[in-house]
C-alpha cells in the first residue's frame, strides 16, 4: 500500500460525501489528509511500523483519520468508502468523474434534473435542459460533452500499468493454488499501452479447483462465466479477467492463440494451411495428427518462423522480418544505462535533488539528467537563471561526494509559443543536455505548431525533445503536429526524441517509435519522475520502445556515458 493509493481513497472520500452534501469542513479534512499523506516524504505503512501514533503528528491528521489510514494499510480498504459507494448511484459517480463537472455539479445534476446515467446527461445537454441549470453554460457544455464522449471511447480500457497492479496479485494468487503453467496473455502479453481484458492461460490437472479458485478471488465483483476449462469475472476495479484452461499437450499453442493480435493469428493460419496443417488453440495438426502445440516455438516452428517476440504480434511486417532472419533484438529493461529526465523540489518534484540522484544510483544507472522546468511554467514554479546557478553548485558539491553516477546538469526547457526556447543562451550554453518540450496552447493549427516546434528542435543547442505529441492517455489529444516533419527535422540536426514512460503518457507512442527507428532517429526513454517511485517507471517506456520494434542501439541511454555524449555531439 503506498502513499498515493491512501490518499487516491480519502480523495474519492471526499468526492463522495461532497456528492451527498456532507458537512464542507469533513469534505476538506478528507481533501487535506489526501495532500498531507500524498506529499509525504516517507511511506506511511513505515511512520506506522515505528508507532501508530507516529501519523497523529502530521499536518490534518488527527486520532479518527490515523485510525483510518491504519485500516486501510491493514485491509487495503476502507469500510467507509464501501458503505459511501454502496449509497450513491452508480451513475452519479460516473459522473462525477468527467473532467469539468466534478462532485458539486454532479450532484446539482442529480438533484434538479434526476439525472444519474451518462446517457441522461448526455440526452439533457441535447435537448437544452442543462443549460437552464444556474452556473452551466454552452461552453461547459460542449466540454462535458467531450468528456463523455473520451469516455466512451476509452471504452473501459484499462492503462497498461494500471492493469499490472490488478494482475500482479491475482496471478500470485493463483499461482497458490497450484498449476504447471501460467500466462497473462491477450495485449496485457503483447504490452498494448491499454487493456480491454486480461486473458489468463493455465496448465494444470486439476481443473475444477482451479477454476472454483479463479471465481473465488476476493477482489471478483460479477462472475460471468464459470465453467471448468473457461471462466470469465468482472474484478472490483471493472477490469475483466477471463480464464482459459488447457491440457499442458496444448499449452503452447493456447498461449500462441490467445496472445494475439488477431491478425497476427490468422497471419500464422493461413501459412500453416500453405503447409497443409491446422493450427489453432488446441495445437498444429496435419489431418487428425497432432505434430506440436507443446510449446510456442512449436508453433512457430511449423510455419518454418524462429519464435517472434509477443511485442511484435501485430501483423506489422514481423512475419516477413522472421522469415528473412532480420527480426530484431529488442531492447531489455537491463540495457538502459540512465534516466534523463525528472523533476526536484526546486520545481514541481516531491523529493529533493540529493534524493532522486541517491535513487538513481541505487537503480544501477550510470549517469542521470536534473531537468527541472524553466519559468514559463509557471504551474510548477519554474527555474530563473539564478535557480539554475544554485542547482549546479549543488549538483557539483554532490558530485563530489558521488564517484559513480554521474549527474548532468540539465532543464525541461520550454518551448514558448513562437518556438523560442524561454532560457537564456548563457544558461543554456552551461546545460549539459538541452531538453524541450510543449506545456502551453495545445490548441494551435497544425501548421503552426509545427513551425513553432521545428523552430525549437533547430535551435544549436537543443538535444532532446521530451514527450513530443503532448497527449495523456484516455485525457488529452495529442496536439496537432506533423510528426513526419518533425522527424525530418531532429533526423537532420541530431536530436533525440524520448518515449516518455509516465504511464498515462507513453509519448512518442508505439508507432511513432516505428517510424523514428525507420527514419534512424535514436530514442531515449525516461520517467519524467516527480518522486522517488516513479523513477520504476522505465520499464513501461521500454515496453512501447519494443513494441516500436528497438534494439538497445536504438535507444540513447543504453549507452555508456562516454558514447552518449558523441551521439549527442552537435
Ligand atoms: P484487448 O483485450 O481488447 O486489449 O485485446 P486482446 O488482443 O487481448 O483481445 P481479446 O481479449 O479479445 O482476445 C485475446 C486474444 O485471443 C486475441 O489477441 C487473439 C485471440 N482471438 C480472439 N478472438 C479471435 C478470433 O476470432 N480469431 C483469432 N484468430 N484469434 C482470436
Ligand atoms: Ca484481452
Ligand atoms: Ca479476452
Ligand atoms: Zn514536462
Amino acid at each position: 500500500m503506498e502513499n498515493i493509493d491512501i490518499a487516491k481513497i480519502f480523495e474519492e472520500v471526499a468526492d463522495l460525501l461532497e456528492i451527498q452534501g456532507a458537512n464542507p469542513f469533513r469534505v476538506r479534512a478528507y481533501r487535506n489528509a489526501a495532500r498531507t499523506v500524498e506529499t509525504l516524504s516517507v511511506p506511511v505503512v513505515s511512520l506506522l511500523k515505528k508507532e501508530a501514533s507516529a501519523l497523529e503528528e502530521l499536518p490534518g491528521i488527527g486520532k479518527d483519520l490515523a485510525g483510518k489510514i491504519q485500516e486501510i494499510v491493514e485491509t487495503g480498504e476502507l469500510r467507509m468508502l464501501k458503505e459511501l459507494t454502496a449509497e450513491i448511484p452508480e451513475g452519479l459517480v460516473e459522473m462525477m468523474r468527467i473532467p469539468n463537472l466534478g462532485p458539486k455539479r454532479a450532484k446539482q445534476i442529480y438533484d434538479e434534473l434526476k439525472i444519474e446515467s451518462l446517457d441522461g446527461l448526455e440526452e439533457a445537454i441535447r435537448d437544452g435542459r442543462l443549460r437552464e441549470l444556474r452556473g452551466f453554460g454552452e461552453t461547459l457544455e460542449a466540454k462535458i460533452l467531450q468528456g463523455i464522449e473520451e469516455q466512451k471511447a476509452r471504452g473501459g480500457r484499462v492503462r497498461l500499468a494500471e492493469a499490472d497492479a490488478y494482475v500482479r496479485p491475482f496471478v500470485e494468487y493463483l499461482r497458490e493454488g497450484g498449476c504447471r503453467l501460467i500466462a497473462v496473455a491477450g495485449s496485457y502479453r503483447r504490452r498494448r499501452e491499454t487493456v480491454g481484458d486480461v486473458d489468463i492461460l493455465v496448465a494444470t490437472k486439476k481443473a475444477k479447483a482451479f477454476a472454483d479458485r479463479f471465481v473465488h478471488y476476493p477482489q471478483v465483483k460479477q462472475i460471468l462465466a464459470h465453467g471448468e476449462t473457461k471462466c470469465s469475472v468482472v474484478l472490483r476495479s471493472g477490469l475483466q479477467a477471463d480464464l482459459r484452461i488447457v491440457p499442458e499437450e496444448s499449452y503452447g499453442a493456447a498461449l500462441h492463440y490467445f496472445t494475439g493480435s488477431k491478425p497476427h493469428n490468422i497471419a500464422i493460419r493461413t501459412l500453416g494451411v500453405k503447409r497443409k496443417l491446422k493450427i489453432n488453440e488446441y495445437g498444429v495438426f496435419r489431418g487428425s495428427r497432432r505434430v506440436g502445440g507443446r510449446t510456442e516455438e512449436e508453433v512457430f516452428a511449423a510455419v518454418g518462423l524462429p519464435w517472434i517476440p509477443p511485442e511484435l504480434r501485430e501483423d506489422r511486417g514481423e512475419i516477413e522480418a522472421a522469415r528473412a532472419g532480420r527480426l530484431p533484438t529488442l531492447v531489455e529493461l537491463k540495457d538502459i544505462r540512465a534516466d534523463l529526465q525528472m523533476h526536484t523540489t526546486y520545481t514541481d518534484g516531491k523529493n529533493t535533488l540529493a534524493e532522486m540522484a541517491e535513487a538513481c544510483r541505487a537503480r544501477g544507472y550510470e549517469y542521470v539528467a536534473i531537468t527541472d522546468h524553466t519559468q514559463a511554467v509557471r504551474v510548477a514554479g519554474g527555474l530563473t537563471r539564478e535557480g539554475f546557478k544554485k542547482q549546479f553548485r549543488e549538483i557539483a558539491r554532490l558530485q563530489e561526494k558521488l564517484d559513480d553516477i554521474v549527474i548532468l546538469r540539465s532543464a525541461e526547457v520550454d518551448i514558448l509559443h513562437d518556438g523560442r526556447l524561454d532560457l537564456d543562451e548563457a544558461t543554456l550554453a552551461e546545460l549539459d543536455l538541452v531538453v524541450v518540450s510543449v506545456h502551453s496552447k495545445f490548441n494551435m493549427a497544425k501548421e503552426q505548431m509545427t513551425k513553432r516546434v521545428v523552430r525549437a528542435l533547430r535551435h544549436p543547442r537543443v538535444h532532446l525533445f521530451a514527450h513530443p505529441t503532448g497527449r495523456i492517455i484516455g485525457r488529452r489529444e495529442p496536439y496537432p503536429l506533423d510528426l513526419e516533419e518533425v522527424i525530418r527535422v531532429v533526423k537532420e540536426h541530431n536530436v533525440l526524441l524520448e518515449v516518455n514512460a509516465q504511464p498515462d503518457r507513453l509519448d512518442l507512442n508505439d508507432l511513432a517509435v516505428k517510424m523514428a527507428k525507420d527514419a534512424g532517429v535514436k530514442i531515449v526513454i525516461n520517467t519524467d519522475a516527480h518522486r522517488i517511485e516513479e523513477l520504476d517507471n522505465t520499464r513501461y517506456g521500454v515496453d512501447q520502445a519494443r513494441r516500436g520494434w528497438c534494439e538497445a542501439k536504438d535507444v540513447a541511454n543504453t549507452y555508456p556515458l562516454k558514447e552518449f555524449r558523441k551521439l549527442i555531439a552537435k
